[in-house]
C-alpha cells in the first residue's frame, strides 16, 4: 500500500462549547485543519490539527508540503515517515507549525494502519481497557461571571460527569479568586473531583501562596501553575503542596518532557497529542511518565486521546472539551461520565459532510 494523495480542508467553526449552558457565545471562531491521506488500497486515513489561529493558512501549506513527502510512502512505516518530515524540515521543528503540521500526518498513518489491519488504533497501540473516565472541561472558564458558577457544576454533575475543570487567575484579589473555587466546590459537593487549570498566570510565589488556600477545597489538581517551562519553578510549587501539579499541554515533542520529569516537577503529566507531533510520540511521552510511576493525562480532541488513553496502564482522565467534536459523522459514546473506546478500525471516524460543507473556508 502507498499514499497517493493528500487532501487538506480549513474548517472556521463557532469557538462555543455545547457543556456551556445560558452564556452568549460571541462571534469568536475555531479554526481547524483536516487531512486525509488517500492510498492505492482503497483506505483513506484521517488526520486534524489546531492551534494555528492567524497562521492557519501556514499550517494548512505545512501540512500539504509534508504530505507532498508522504506520497509513495507505505503508510505502515510511521516511524520511517517521521524521521523523513524531520530531516526535510530541517531545523523548522520541533517546536510550532512544523510539529503541528506533523501531527497531523501521524494521526492519518495510524489511521490508515488500523483500517488496512482491520483494527481500531487502541487495540494497535497496546489495549487496555474499553471505556475512559472523562472530565468536563471549558465549562467553568475564568471569564464567565461568577454566579454564572453556582449551577453551572452541578448541571455538568446532571449531564453525568463525576469530574469537572475549572479555571482560576483571572480575579483582581485573593478573595474573588477563592469565592469562584467555593461557589463550585459548594455546588457539587465533596464527591465531584475538581480540577483547577492556571494557565501559567501566576508565579511561583503566587502559586505557593494560592495553592496552600486552595488545599481546603481538595482539587484534583492544579494545572500550569506557573510557566510551562520553568521546571525548577514547578518543582517547588509540587514540593509545597499537597494538591497534584499538572502540566504538559504547552510542550511540544518529547524531549521537554525529560526535562519535567527529571526535574521532578510534576505529578500528572498532560500530553497534547498535537504538540506532542502526533500518537507516535504521544505514546512515547506516556512511556516515559510510566518509567517515573506518573499517571497522564490528554488534552483536547477527546475523539483521538480515546484511543491511546484505552491503550495504556497510567491513563488517569480524558480531559472531555467538545469543541472539535462536530467535526465528525460519530464520536465515542458518553456514558456516566466514560468514553466508550471506539471498536471501529483506525480512529473510527469520518468527517461530517455537513460541517465540511457549512464550516469550510479553504
Ligand atoms: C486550554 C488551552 C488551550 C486551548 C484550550 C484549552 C486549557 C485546557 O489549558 O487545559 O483545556
Ligand atoms: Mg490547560
Amino acid at each position: 500500500m502507498h499514499v497517493t494523495h493528500v487532501t487538506t480542508r480549513v474548517l472556521r467553526t463557532p469557538a462555543d462549547n455545547p457543556l456551556v449552558v445560558g452564556l452568549p457565545v460571541g462571534d469568536a471562531t475555531r479554526e481547524f485543519v483536516t487531512l486525509e491521506l488517500g492510498t492505492d488500497a482503497g483506505l483513506t486515513g484521517i488526520g486534524l490539527t489546531f492551534f494555528g489561529g492567524p497562521l492557519t493558512k501556514a499550517l494548512q501549506e505545512a501540512i500539504e508540503a509534508l504530505g507532498a513527502l508522504v506520497v509513495g510512502e507505505n503508510p505502515l512505516y510511521v516511524e520511517r515517515i517521521v524521521d523523513k518530515l524531520r530531516a526535510a524540515a530541517s531545523g523548522a521543528g520541533p517546536g510550532g507549525i512544523f510539529t503541528l503540521a506533523m501531527a497531523a500526518i501521524d494521526l492519518a498513518l495510524w489511521d490508515l494502519k488500523g483500517k488496512a489491519l482491520d483494527q481500531p488504533v487502541h487495540a494497535l497501540l497496546g489495549g487496555y481497557r474499553d471505556r475512559a473516565p472523562t472530565y468536563a472541561s471549558g465549562a467553568l472558564m475564568r471569564d464567565f461571571p461568577t454566579p454564572y458558577l453556582k449551577d453551572a457544576g452541578p448541571r455538568l454533575v446532571e449531564m453525568g460527569f463525576q469530574q469537572m475543570k475549572m479555571q482560576l487567575g483571572g480575579e483582581s484579589t485573593v478573595e474573588r479568586e477563592l469565592e469562584r473555587v467555593r461557589l463550585i466546590r459548594d455546588g457539587i459537593g465533596p464527591e465531584i473531583d475538581l480540577m483547577c487549570d492556571i494557565n501559567q498566570l501566576w508565579n511561583v510565589n503566587q502559586a505557593i501562596d494560592m495553592g496552600r488556600r486552595l488545599e481546603p477545597f481538595d482539587l484534583f489538581w492544579l494545572e500550569d501553575v506557573v510557566a510551562h517551562d520553568d521546571f525548577q519553578g514547578l518543582a517547588r510549587v509540587a514540593d509545597a503542596l499537597t494538591t497534584p501539579i499538572a502540566t504538559g499541554e504547552y510542550h511540544y515533542g518529547i524531549v521537554p518532557f525529560r526535562h519535567m520529569l527529571e526535574a521532578r516537577s510534576v505529578d500528572i503529566v498532560m500530553i497534547d497529542v498535537l504538540r506532542a507531533g502526533g500518537i507516535t510520540q504521544w505514546m512515547k511521552i506516556a512511556g516515559m511518565a510510566e518509567a517515573f510511576n506518573l499517571p497522564v493525562v490528554s488534552h483536547l480532541l477527546p475523539e483521538i486521546h480515546v484511543h491511546m488513553m484505552a491503550a495504556i496502564p497510567n491513563g488517569l482522565t480524558i480531559e472531555y472539551m467538545p469543541w472539535s467534536l462536530r467535526l465528525f459523522e460519530e464520536t465515542p459514546a458518553l456514558e456516566d461520565g466514560q468514553l466508550v473506546v471506539p471498536s471501529k478500525p483506525g480512529l473510527g471516524l469520518a468527517f461530517s459532510a455537513e460541517t465540511i460543507k457549512r464550516y469550510e473556508v479553504s
